[in-house]
Formats: structure tokens, C-alpha cells, sequence
């Protein structure tokens, strides 16, 4: 079975982040302008701390590309760092509440906590944006659209996004906390200056759609296939969510059947999109039934928590002494929803193009399509 895996390696003042890709067809051509506008816009976002002033993000190709299309070995991505000091950064030994800090220590033995944040920071999501651009390139080879944008800060609420991808992008990227919602903007914003004139965080919501997904991708045979399951796996693994939804979500336990379940139909004239045919009113389900994809587009939702170093902090204790102190202070963001709505797009692509390789295949983008098309006559003959 192809398989398309995604790893990273680095620490935040190490000397680079990497990633590391396995799996992707050979031939798949390659925009390198692509991986850095993504690194870019992870990299902004209103509510960031002074880091960004320093980093410029810049993905170097070090393996698996030639003349602008990859090989059929693995892509090797390197993001340098500037702010490169991990020799000289003191230890920390007051854990922050809600950091990776103390369990990290108790985890790995580790007394000096420095050496656990340093890799789970939120730095290192700069690999998977890389990684999830070339995930995007494939996705896009077969009409698959993925898109994330901000919907909550704090108590700041996004009215609902316009049902058109090109037009989320659009509003998107007009925003400073890639909302798609002018006024929910302004009222974002006002939050996290607010927060961080408190010397607090601030967490939110991130909403993601994928349009144009061919229906039958994922399995129901093993718990490990369900393109649910794996979806909610690579989100939950960003730093800071703490909860994921697919379509309706915790939603659907306050409803009865009949309106959480979403009405089959069949309309001939639209054979050719990426439902076969199969339309439904309504997508309470986010594009996902028994583990599969059922060419609906896939709704997913993030619940992001504040960002756990407080300029203000909460009461810890002193690892060494066990004494009664404040929690250790680094420089760091108020807010980084839409950084991380930069992440969650790139994850759930690399998901949705690893469950695409495992169904069609994977060592040529030839092979790969022609496994696709002859699949999709199949399932029309159905
Ligand atoms: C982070 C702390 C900050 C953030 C960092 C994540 O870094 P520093 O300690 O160097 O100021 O800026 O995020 C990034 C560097 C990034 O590129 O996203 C943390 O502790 O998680």
C-alpha cells in the first residue's frame, strides 16, 4: 500500500526545522513560491510576538526535487532559523500551566524543561506548513480545494463564511487574523489588544473546508483508516487545539436523527463534479460517513486554546526546590489562531493527499491519475 508520511524535526532556536516527505508521486510539479507564501502567512497575523520580527521563513529544497517536479525518492524541506541560540538559552525550572513544560520533565527525566519546550513549540508547525503546501500541489492535481480561516477569538464571533472557497480566500487574506468577516476583524483585534494589555492570551476557533473531494477516500474496515479518525488525529496534534469537530460535531448529540442525518438524492447534471451525482440538502456530516469521504466537502473545526506563557503568570513551583513560585515568563504571542489556521490547512491536506495516495497509488502523479479516473468510471457504472 502507497503510503504518504509527513515528519519534522528541530527545535525552535535549533538551527532549522525540517521536513521530511515520503510517499508523494514522482512527477508532481513543484512551486516553491507556494511553500513560502504559506510559511509567510504562518508566520503573520495580528497578535504575534516579537519572534516573527526576526525570522524570515524560507523553504529550502535539500532532496526529492529536479527541473521543478519531485522524484520518487522523499522530499527533505529545511526552514532555518535567525534566532539560533539553543547552546546559550538558560534552563527553565518553573513549568508554565499548560505547557508542555512539567510533564515533559516527568516524562523524559529531564530537569532542565528548556530541553522539552524547545521541540514543542509551536516553531515547528513551520515544517508541517511546508510539508502540507506540497500536499496542497497534489490535492490541487485532482480539482481538491483546501481552505482555513479564523471564526472565534475569544469572545469575538465570525458571521457565517460565504459558501465559495475563492471567496473566503479572498476575504481571508484582506484580514489581520485571516477572518473572512470585516467587522468580526476589527472586534478580533480589539480582543487581543485588550488581552495583551492584560498581560493575557487569547485562544479562538479555526474553520477548514475541503471542496472537490472524491467520495471513498479513508476505509470503514479498520479504525485506524477512518479519514475522520486521522483528521481529528493531525489537528488535535497542533500546539495549543484542544478539540476537533467534523461537521456538525458535538452538535449532533443534541439532535434527534432525523435532523442530524443528511437526505440522498440524485441529480444527473452534476455526474461530472466531484459527488457523482450524489447531492444531499444539507452536510451535517462534513463530507464524512463510515470513515470515508462521501464527495460532500469536509468541514472541520478547531477549538485552539490560549497560548500558555502569561506575561502575567499563574502560580507554579520551582522544579528544583518544589517551592511556591510564578511560573517561568518567555517572550512569546498573545494570539496565534491565525497562525495556527495556517497549520490546520496544511495538516488536513497532508491527511486528505495521504488518504488520495493509499486509494490510487503513489510512485508516479501518471499512475496516480489514471488509478483515479478508472476508479471514477467505475463508481459512475455504479
Ligand atoms: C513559542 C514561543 C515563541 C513563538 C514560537 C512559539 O518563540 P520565542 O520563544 O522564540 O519568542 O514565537 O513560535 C514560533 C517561533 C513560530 O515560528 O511559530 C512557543 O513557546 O511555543
Amino acid at each position: 500500500m502507497a503510503e504518504l508520511v509527513v515528519r519534522t524535526a528541530g527545535e525552535s532556536h535549533g538551527p532549522a526545522v525540517i521536513a521530511f516527505i515520503e510517499g508523494l508521486p514522482a512527477g508532481l510539479p513543484v512551486d516553491p513560491a507556494r511553500i513560502d507564501a504559506d510559511l509567510a502567512r504562518r508566520q503573520g497575523g495580528y497578535g504575534r510576538g516579537g519572534r516573527q520580527q526576526i525570522e524570515k521563513d524560507h523553504a529550502e529544497i535539500l532532496a526529492g526535487v529536479r527541473h521543478g517536479k519531485t522524484l520518487p525518492g522523499p522530499v527533505v524541506l529545511v526552514v532555518r532559523n535567525r534566532d539560533v541560540r539553543l547552546e546559550e538559552c538558560p534552563e527553565l525550572s518553573r513549568p508554565r500551566p499548560g505547557h508542555a513544560d512539567l510533564s515533559g520533565a516527568l516524562a523524559y527525566l529531564e530537569p532542565d524543561m528548556r530541553n522539552i519546550l524547545e521541540r514543542a513549540s509551536a516553531r515547528e508547525t513551520a515544517g508541517r506548513v511546508a510539508a502540507g503546501a506540497l500536499a496542497k500541489m497534489l490535492l490541487a492535481e485532482f480539482g481538491v480545494d483546501v481552505v482555513a480561516w479564523v471564526s472565534r477569538i475569544g469572545e469575538a464571533v465570525a458571521a457565517e463564511a460565504p459558501a465559495d472557497a475563492a471567496e473566503i480566500r479572498r476575504r481571508r487574506d484582506a484580514s489581520d487574523v485571516y477572518c473572512p468577516d470585516a467587522a468580526a476583524t476589527a472586534a478580533m483585534k480589539a480582543a487581543i489588544d485588550a488581552a495583551g494589555a492584560a498581560g493575557d492570551t487569547l485562544g479562538g476557533v479555526i474553520d477548514c473546508v475541503a471542496w472537490g473531494v472524491p467520495p471513498g477516500l479513508g476505509s470503514h474496515t479498520q479504525w485506524t483508516r477512518k479519514l475522520d479518525g486521522r483528521i481529528a488525529q493531525a489537528v488535535m496534534s497542533i500546539q495549543a487545539v484542544k478539540g476537533v469537530e467534523i461537521g456538525l460535531g458535538y452538535g449532533a448529540a443534541k439532535r434527534p436523527g432525523s435532523r442530524v442525518h443528511d437526505p440522498i438524492g440524485y441529480d444527473a447534471a452534476r455526474r461530472e463534479t466531484s459527488t457523482l451525482g450524489f447531492v444531499r440538502p444539507t452536510n451535517l456530516a462534513g463530507g464524512i460517513e463510515g470513515g470515508m469521504s462521501n464527495g460532500q466537502p469536509i468541514v472541520v473545526s478547531a477549538a485552539m486554546k490560549p497560548i500558555a506563557t502569561l506575561k502575567r503568570p499563574l502560580p507554579s513551583i520551582n522544579l528544583k526546590t518544589k517551592a511556591a513560585e510564578e511560573a517561568s515568563y518567555e517572550r512569546s504571542d498573545v494570539c496565534a489562531v491565525p497562525a495556527a489556521s495556517v497549520v490546520v490547512e496544511a495538516v488536513v491536506a497532508a491527511e486528505l493527499a495521504a488518504a488520495l495516495v493509499e486509494k490510487f497509488g503513489g510512485d508516479s502523479l501518471g499512475q496516480t491519475r489514471a488509478a483515479y479516473e478508472a476508479w471514477r468510471r467505475a463508481a459512475l457504472g455504479l
